[in-house]
């Protein structure tokens, strides 16, 4: 009998969408069926990404990265997480859960960062081999109540949050561009409400790719 294969999930979005709120709830449903699920995140998820990651959201000194400089560096830290840690466990037939991936470098670096999208796809070619994830979900939902999250959580916002709200509306954008190219690839899902209602629809958008896991697979 051939080995399971795994699948990899890519969440997607700007600040406070829900990617992590609604990533949790997708490894839950996974291991309720008995799946092995890998739930990881980026910048991060190793020890080399994560060291990246800290230099990525509090630079050091004042002037910050240059657009090109953080561009590599978020590629960088994904070809790390990509060799040590994604790709060995969908070689294991696991599933993979990651808060966001490459199409996050092409909304923010490559659309609002001006970069464009060819040059971030090179970088994702020579870093990780142009790794794509089986489904990107991309929750959505109106700016300010996306904000209203954030303010109600209190966080502290990091280098790249704390950018103008033009750069999270390009953001955006460039996400909704990115989706309508690839709609089979990337799912655009309604992040507004209730999370288990949003996971529901999550949980749909999947039905293709769980057909059949899980339970006794
Ligand atoms: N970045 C990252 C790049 O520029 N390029 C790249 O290539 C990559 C990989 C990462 C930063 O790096 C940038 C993007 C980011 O600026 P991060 O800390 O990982 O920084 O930031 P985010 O991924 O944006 O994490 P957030 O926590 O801000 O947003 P999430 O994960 O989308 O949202 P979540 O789930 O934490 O929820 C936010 C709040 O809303 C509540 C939650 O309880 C929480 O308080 N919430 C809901 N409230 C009401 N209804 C719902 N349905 C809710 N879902 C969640």
């Amino acid at each position: 009998m051939s080995a399971p294969e795994g699948r990899f999930i890519a969440f997607e979005g700007g600040e406070g969408a829900g990617k992590s709120t609604q990533a949790r709830l997708l490894v839950e449903a996974l291991q309720a069926r008995g799946l092995a699920v890998v739930t990881t995140r980026e910048p991060g998820g190793t020890l080399g990404a994560e060291a990246i990651r800290r230099l990525l959201l509090d630079p050091p000194g004042d002037a910050g990265w240059t657009a090109e400089a953080e561009a590599l560096l978020f590629a960088a830290a994904r070809a790390d997480h990509v060799a040590h840690l994604i790709r060995p466990a969908l070689a294991r037939g696991e599933w993979v859960v990651c808060d966001r991936f490459v199409d996050s470098s092409r909304a923010y670096q490559g659309g609002a960062g001006g970069l464009g999208d060819d040059a971030i796809l090179s970088l994702h070619a020579f870093g990780s081999g142009g790794l794509r994830p089986d489904r990107v979900i991309l929750l959505e939902g109106d700016e300010t109540v996306l904000a209203g999250r954030l303010t109600a959580r209190g966080a502290i916002s990091d280098a790249i949050e704390g950018r103008p709200a033009t750069y999270h509306r390009a953001v955006a954008e460039a996400f909704r561009a990115l989706a309508v190219a690839d709609p089979v690839g990337i799912v655009r899902i309604d992040g507004i409400g209730a999370p288990d209602n949003v996971h529901a629809r999550i949980m749909d958008a999947l039905a293709d790719l769980l057909d059949g896991e899980g339970e006794g697979r």
